[in-house]
């Protein structure tokens, strides 16, 4: 192991050693690529390749730990990953080569990371991200991607698990999750396919969402040669007042069975309220609310003065509801993070109203804010969430709004939320938007060059809900490959054929069994459009449906 100096020099003056470019060392030629599913010679030749890789690549600061081909069609084990991660096994649906190494970034350091690589490559590159303050490599993204043709790349992103922990009394480790081991593994990543397929890829993209979604803007503001294309969702940026905010609910609703605490029916009885109020503004009651930032709700038409009872709110109850409707400013009256979207009431019973405080706010200001692991969440508060913007550790708000880096360079960025999410507010998304448009003095029309914004009405977070929440942007939520449909061929399309999306159409299955067919799909509107429904006509399809002026 070298430690000499930090990879992160090393990668910049691309001082690290890629061996293993003798074009004939397994006996092939270097210009074709191997491919042919159903030819073994070419399936042998690929395996036996894939083998040989691990022991002929040698990556500054990184240890290879093997080579391994699978075939398409297998079910992988993940017994190595952290059980905390919740994954043990993934279907493999391509033929491909898979390379795990470690990489470190410090002296007390470093990221876990493994590259796909399709026998059937497309020459394209692509790095996933990860989520939560994870921890976990993002293997359904790994197999989704590689059976696509793009040659893969995912790092742990500096720790292993689901758990905040490993910040503790360790920057490093902060500084790899802030940034840090994307950055690198997609450097390092790059490498490895180049190596592998005696060819530097032709486009690079990145595909991530939640934590992900942050992960894809940090690379736009910071490192805007990395990729040619960012599909970004959900963006946790703002990280910090993400993270007080997500915290600050269980000030509004104190423990179960406090007089300020709603309970899940109670949340079920609002969200019909909700509904009530603001379905019907797009045009069709049919449970989606288009357009959240045209609704304001009121819940004092549930209030029962005195009672306690499933069917109505207490005065103070009704207080809760709407507070957490309102966005969070801090003592001075800055605002610190905009409301939760109003229509993700039920869902987030499991997230924000359980009545517990927020386990990655505490995570977040114990091991990484305040490095105090008897901080106590139940007590957070302006002094905090001012402390958290302040200490900033690594610049993880990812709020720069200036995107001329991306620009510049033709890099281009689609960036989409859902429009129920109950985890990060979609509302903030827009408000990034606006930050972007005014830092650049770029109209929509400007920013639609290289930077466009989708609301996936009736998504929750990064996938689900009662919308049209199919868009392709994992394996799971594809209805196809047609870029129409497709978000991450949608970019292919932009980045390579110049065919930048208006809409992105999503689909609802049948009881969310894609194999029972489509029950209706939505082409969901480039901000700041709306969806309206015209009025007539089969709201189920596309074509009843209209992007208008807000
Ligand atoms: C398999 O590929 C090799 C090299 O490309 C070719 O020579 C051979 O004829 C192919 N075999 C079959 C059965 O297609
Ligand atoms: C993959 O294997 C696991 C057990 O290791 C099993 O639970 C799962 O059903 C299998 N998946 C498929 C698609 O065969
Ligand atoms: C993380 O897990 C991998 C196995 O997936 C293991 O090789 C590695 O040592 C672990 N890293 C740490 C820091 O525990
Ligand atoms: C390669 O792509 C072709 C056409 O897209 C497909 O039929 C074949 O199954 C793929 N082969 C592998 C090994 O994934
Ligand atoms: C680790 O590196 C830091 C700075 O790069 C240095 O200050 C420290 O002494 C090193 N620690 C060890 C144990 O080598
Ligand atoms: C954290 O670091 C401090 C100072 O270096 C040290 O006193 C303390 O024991 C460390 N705690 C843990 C849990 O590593
Ligand atoms: C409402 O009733 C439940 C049980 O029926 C009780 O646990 C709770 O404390 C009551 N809340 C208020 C505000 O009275
Ligand atoms: C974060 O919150 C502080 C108020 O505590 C505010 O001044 C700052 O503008 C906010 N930053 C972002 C990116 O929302
Ligand atoms: C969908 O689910 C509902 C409730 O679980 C069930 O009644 C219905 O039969 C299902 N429909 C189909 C087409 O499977
Ligand atoms: C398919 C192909 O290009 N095959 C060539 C590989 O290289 C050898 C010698 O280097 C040639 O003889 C083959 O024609
Ligand atoms: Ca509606």
């Amino acid at each position: 192991m070298r430690f000499k100096q930090p990879l992160w020099t090393a990668v910049l003056s691309a001082s690290f050693v890629l061996a293993n470019s003798s074009p004939t060392s397994c006996g092939e030629n270097n210009t074709t690529p191997d491919n042919g599913h159903g030819n073994s010679t070419n399936r042998d030749r690929f395996s036996s390749k894939c083998a040989a890789v691990a022991s002929k690549l040698a990556v500054e600061s990184s240890v290879v730990h093997f080579s391994e081909f699978v075939a398409a069609g297998t079910n992988l084990s993940l017994a190595e990953n952290d059980p905390s991660c919740t994954q043990t096994f993934i279907a493999v649906t391509a033929d491909i080569c898979r390379i795990a190494l470690s990489v470190s970034t410090s002296n007390r350091s470093g990221f876990n990371m493994e590259a796909w690589l399709p026998s059937n490559w497309t020459g394209r590159f692509l790095s996933v991200g990860n989520g939560g303050l994870n921890g976990c490599i993002k293997y359904a993204d790994l197999a989704y991607t590689s059976a696509l043709g793009f040659s893969t790349v995912g790092t742990n992103n500096g720790h292993n698990g689901t758990s905040g922990k490993p910040f503790y009394n360790n920057s490093d480790v902060v500084q790899d999750f802030a940034y840090r081991a994307l950055h690198t593994g997609v450097v390092v990543g790059k490498q490895i396919s180049q190596n592998f397929y005696n060819k530097p890829h032709d486009k690079s993209y990145y595909l991530g969402c939640s934590t992900g979604g942050r992960q894809g803007f940090k690379s736009a503001q910071d490192f805007p040669n990395d990729f040619d294309g960012i599909v970004a969702g959900a963006p946790a940026f703002a990280f910090n007042n993400l993270t007080s905010w997500s915290g600050n609910f269980y000030r509004l609703t104190g423990p179960p069975g406090s007089p300020t605490f709603v309970s899940p029916p109670l949340w079920a009885r609002v969200h019909v309220d909700v509904l009530k109020q603001c379905d019907a503004l797009d045009g069709l009651t049919d449970g989606v609310i288009e357009y959240t930032l045209k609704c304001n709700y009121d819940p004092s038409g549930l209030v029962c003065e005195g009672s306690n009872s499933t069917n109505c709110l207490t005065p103070l109850q009704a207080e809760t509801v709407k507070a957490v409707y309102q966005p969070l400013f801090d003592d001075n009256g800055d605002l610190v993070y905009p409301r939760l979207q109003p229509g993700a009431e039920i869902t987030a019973t499991s997230t924000f109203f359980n009545g517990v405080p927020f386990v990655y706010t505490a995570d977040w200001f114990r091991y990484a804010i305040y490095n105090d692991p008897t901080w106590d969440p139940k007590a957070i508060g302006s002094t905090d969430f001012e402390n958290a913007e302040r200490i900033n550790p690594f610049n993880i708000q990812t709020w720069k709004g200036d995107l001329s880096g991306v620009r510049n360079r033709g890099t281009k960025i689609i960036h989409w939320h859902g429009g129920a999410d109950y985890l990060i507010s979609s509302e903030n998304s827009p408000r990034y938007y606006e930050h972007v448009s005014s830092t650049m003095g770029l109209s929509s029309a400007e920013l639609d060059s290289f930077y466009r914004y989708f609301t996936v009405s009736g998504t929750g977070h990064c996938s689900g809900g009662d919308g049209a929440h199919a868009i392709g942007q994992s394996s799971a939520e594809s209805n196809s490959y047609k870029p129409s449909e497709n978000i991450l061929m949608a970019m292919v399309d932009w980045v390579e054929n110049g065919n930048a999306p208006e809409t992105l159409i999503g689909t609802k299955w049948v009881n969310n069994t894609r194999t029972l067919g489509i029950a209706f799909q939505r082409a969901h509107c480039k901000y700041p459009k709306r969806n309206q429904y015209k009025g007539q006509g089969n709201p189920d399809v596309v074509g009843s449906w209209e992007c208008i002026d807000p």
